[in-house]
């Protein structure tokens, strides 16, 4: 359900994208803000980590791999990121009435810092409120598959620090996701990650266009 303007100190929209290595959110947010821009319809798109010029250096220095960084030490480096990435782009984008859709947030660090990485959840929902400032989406959308899946479509073995983690690692974030959807289902959809490229288009599209037409009419033109 999406916020209504008075619970909101912002006129945009602000939308998360998230799931297990490989799901094809990358692709899939190409695809829809094409169609946006197309459409004429405002809007942001970006990624965490790496979604301002400070957070792409931090980006890859979280990303290198071969380097060990303390798993405290990676949370607090995924925080600096986000910190930047809210002050510099995603709130001033959401300050001028555009649709924000970025390609991992919030639940990333608990699904990969929290279950992954066994780190206490409190200590990250603190540092994920300071991070954003208490901004929150209105919207995640699960793009759910298998972690071996997933990682099946990457490189063999990985690109990254992170895609080179054990298998279980990677089964603990599934896991993960799949807990902070039951907790909050008013705030998540999901997209079955395993469908053919033209089918999760449709999904997304139907999705966003349910949850906030009424808000952006144009987006009523995506179906
Ligand atoms: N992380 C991130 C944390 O640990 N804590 C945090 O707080 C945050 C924010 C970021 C890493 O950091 C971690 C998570 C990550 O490990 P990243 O490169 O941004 O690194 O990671 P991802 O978001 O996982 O990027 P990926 O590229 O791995 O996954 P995507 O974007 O979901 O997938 P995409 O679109 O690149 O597609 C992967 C492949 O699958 C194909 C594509 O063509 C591509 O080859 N594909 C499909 N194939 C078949 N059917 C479909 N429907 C397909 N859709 C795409």
């Amino acid at each position: 359900m999406s916020l209504r303007a008075a619970e909101r100190d912002y006129p945009g929209s602000f939308i998360t994208l998230e799931g297990p290595e490989g799901a094809g959110k990358t692709t899939q947010v190409k695809l829809l803000s094409q169609k946006l821009e197309a459409l004429g319809i405002p809007h942001t798109v970006s990624r965490d980590p790496g979604g301002t010029p400070l957070g792409k250096q931090i980006r890859r220095v979280l990303l290198k791999p071969g380097t060990y960084i303390a798993p405290m030490a990676e949370l607090l480096l995924y925080q600096a990121d986000r910190a930047q990435h809210v002050d510099e782009l995603i709130m001033p984008a959401l300050k001028r009435g555009e649709i924000v859709i970025c390609d991992r947030f919030t639940d990333s660090t608990l699904a990969y810092q929290g279950f992954g990485r066994n780190i206490d959840r409190k200590t990250i929902e603190d540092l994920n409120a300071m991070a954003t400032q208490g901004l929150t989406p209105e919207l995640t959308i699960l793009f759910d598959l298998e972690s071996e899946k997933g990682l099946g479509r990457l490189h063999p073995g990985g690109h990254d620090r992170l895609e080179q983690e054990a298998i279980e690692f990677h089964h603990r974030i599934r896991q993960g996701y799949l807990t902070l959807r039951q907790e909050q289902p008013e705030r998540w959809a999901t997209i079955d990650a395993t469908k053919a490229l033209i089918s999760v288009q449709e999904e997304f599209a139907r999705i966003i266009v349910e949850r906030f037409a009424d808000r952006h009419p144009k987006l009523k033109d995506l179906a």
